[in-house]
């Protein structure tokens, strides 16, 4: 048990997420590897959440908001870290979670699966052999029918690099949270998030409670409001300020 007055308790609890996560089967090993790189960009951010990561944040809920269909995609990772937020967030906007891994385990899915379940999630689907994303060679092109197949806007949070360009080249927007603001998924996705999801996820809560009173121009100003590059830059602007 870390107490919580020690100075990193923070980093620790996330830590022992991680580490829980694989060892109930859920996470894979590799997201030990991710999880550190996270924590590095974290650590030169000031491990809070930015003033540009908030403005993200709200283009990202009118983006779910206006979406027809958005889907919530789910890795070993951000199944650890924050199911409760996963279900919370699906059953805001009533769009399912979707199991989408890439280091490949079918078993490793299914405990996914169940795990969210056990936790109240109503609806978690699976990748499904017959349905393709194009654009990707990996594990992660699998995706379902009625899930990332048929969505307009994918929430990706903390993942690998290529997916995003292959979402987006296939007509989908797409929200990514990452630290890493040089990451591919920051760089492709629509909407980045440059925060640390354990943070983000309950702001993202926040504001779509929110804005699900504002009509559609309000929302449609709020995006046409926001410019990711630039956002992006500023990210970086702020990780170099800190360094120096
Ligand atoms: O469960 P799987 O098989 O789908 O695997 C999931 C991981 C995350 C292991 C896999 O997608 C992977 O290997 O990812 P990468 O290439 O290590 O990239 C993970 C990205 O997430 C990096 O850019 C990290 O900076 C970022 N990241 C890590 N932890 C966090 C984070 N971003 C936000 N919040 C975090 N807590």
């Amino acid at each position: 048990m870390i107490p919580k007055s020690h100075p990193r308790y923070e980093s620790l609890r996330t830590r022992d997420l991680i580490v829980e996560g694989i060892k109930k089967g859920i996470t894979s090993t590799h997201g030990l590897i991710a999880h550190g790189r996270g924590e590095a960009f974290d650590y030169l951010l000031g491990e809070k959440t930015t003033d540009f990561a908030k403005k993200s944040i709200e283009a990202a809920s009118a983006l779910l908001l206006l979406a027809k269909y958005p889907v919530i995609s789910v890795n070993g990772n951000v199944a650890a870290l924050v199911p409760k937020e996963l279900i919370q967030l699906s059953n805001l906007l009533s769009c399912p979670l979707e199991v989408n891994i890439f280091n490949t385990s079918k078993n490793r899915e299914i405990k996914i699966k169940n795990y969210l379940l056990k936790y109240g999630a109503k609806n978690v689907l699976l990748p499904d052999k017959k349905y393709k994303i194009k654009f990707l060679k990996s594990n992660r092109k699998y995706v379902n029918p009625n899930g990332i197949f048929k969505a307009d806007v994918v929430f990706v949070p903390l993942e690998d690099g290529n997916r995003t360009g292959a979402l987006i080249k296939n007509g989908k927007k797409v929200i990514a949270i990452d630290l890493n603001p040089l990451s591919r998924t920051a760089q492709k996705a629509t909407i980045t998030i440059v925060d640390n999801i354990t943070r983000a996820m309950s702001l993202l809560i926040k504001t779509i409670a929110k804005y699900k009173k504002y009509n559609k121009s309000k929302l449609k100003k709020i995006i046409i409001n926001y410019n990711n590059k630039s956002n992006l830059k500023n990210s970086l602007k702020y990780i170099l300020q800190n360094l120096s």
